[in-house]
C-alpha cells in the first residue's frame, strides 16, 4: 500500500516536471483574421497610427514595407539589397531602425518615406527589435536582450531571459506590451512574456492554433511577428509566409 502511494507520488512528480517547461497559461481568443502576404518572410512587425510596418528577410528578397491592416496591401516599400538579410524593425520618433541577420549592420530610415538616413554597427547577430519609450530592445538569437540608446544606438545594458532558472534562447521577433517584452521563439509556437527588468519569463502564450489556422506546413513558416496597438489595446500575430494575420485578445 505504502509502495503504491510512493509510486503515485513519483508519477505525479515526473508528470509535473515534464509538464512544467511546456506550460502556456495565458489565455487568448481570436478576434479577427486579416489577409497577409504569403510571400513575406516576416522578420519584423509593429503597428503605428492605423498601419502595420513589416520587414522581411532572405537574401535578395528582403524589404521594409508599410501595409494596410484590412487588405494586407503594400502601401510603401523599400528593398534591402543583397547581401543583407533583413531582420527586426522598430519606430523611434520620425525614424525607422532596422537590423540585418549576420552582417552586424543596422540602418536608420525616415519613417514617412523610408529614405535612408544612416547606418550603425553591432556585435553578433541581429534578430528582433522593439522599444519601451526609453530604449530600443534587441534580440540576437541567444537568450539575451540588449537595451540600446535609441538615438546613438549604443548598448546600455543586457538581460538574460530565463524560465525556471533555465536560459530561453532563440528569442526572435519582439513587442513591448504593457510593461512586458513579448518574444517569439524561433521554431516554437509559444510567445514568452518577459519581465524586462529581470529577464524572467512571466508566462507563455501558445499560439499553435493560429499556425494551424494559417494552414502553413513548411518548417520555416514559423510564428514570427507580434504588433501591439496600444491605443485600442489590440494584439496582431503573424508568421513567416503565413497568408493570414490575426488579431487576438489576451486575458490575464
Ligand atoms: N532568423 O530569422 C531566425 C534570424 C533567421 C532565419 C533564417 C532562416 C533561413 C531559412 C532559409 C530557407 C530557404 C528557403
Ligand atoms: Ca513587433
Amino acid at each position: 500500500m505504502k509502495r503504491r502511494i510512493l509510486a503515485v507520488m513519483g508519477a505525479l512528480v515526473v508528470a509535473f516536471t515534464l509538464a512544467a517547461p511546456a506550460r502556456a497559461d495565458t489565455r487568448w481568443t481570436l478576434v479577427k483574421s486579416h489577409p497577409h502576404d504569403a510571400t513575406a518572410f516576416t522578420e519584423g512587425l509593429f503597428y503605428l497610427d492605423g498601419a502595420l510596418y513589416e520587414s522581411t528577410g532572405l537574401e535578395g528578397r528582403s524589404d521594409i514595407r508599410k501595409v494596410a491592416l484590412r487588405t494586407g496591401k503594400i502601401l510603401h516599400r523599400r528593398i534591402i539589397e543583397r547581401p543583407y538579410f533583413g531582420e527586426g524593425i522598430v519606430n523611434w520618433k520620425d525614424r525607422l531602425v532596422s537590423l540585418t541577420w549576420r552582417h552586424g549592420q543596422g540602418f536608420v530610415w525616415r519613417l514617412s518615406d523610408f529614405a535612408p538616413l544612416s547606418g550603425f554597427r553591432y556585435d553578433g547577430e541581429g534578430w528582433g527589435l522593439t522599444q519601451d519609450g526609453t530604449n530600443l530592445i534587441m534580440s540576437d538569437g541567444t537568450a539575451q536582450l540588449r537595451f540600446l540608446d535609441p538615438d546613438s544606438l549604443a548598448e546600455r545594458r543586457r538581460v538574460t531571459v530565463t524560465w525556471n532558472g533555465r536560459m530561453v534562447d532563440r528569442l526572435n521577433e519582439l513587442e513591448y506590451v504593457k510593461g512586458e517584452v513579448w518574444a517569439n521563439i524561433w521554431y516554437d509556437t509559444r510567445i514568452a512574456r518577459i519581465d524586462p527588468a529581470t529577464g524572467a519569463v512571466i508566462d507563455w502564450i501558445d499560439i499553435a492554433p493560429l499556425r494551424k489556422a494559417a494552414g502553413v506546413t513548411d518548417s520555416e513558416a514559423v510564428a514570427n511577428g507580434i504588433a501591439y496597438d496600444a491605443k485600442a489595446d489590440r494584439i496582431f500575430i503573424t508568421g513567416k509566409n503565413w497568408p493570414k494575420l490575426f488579431e487576438i485578445r489576451v486575458g490575464q
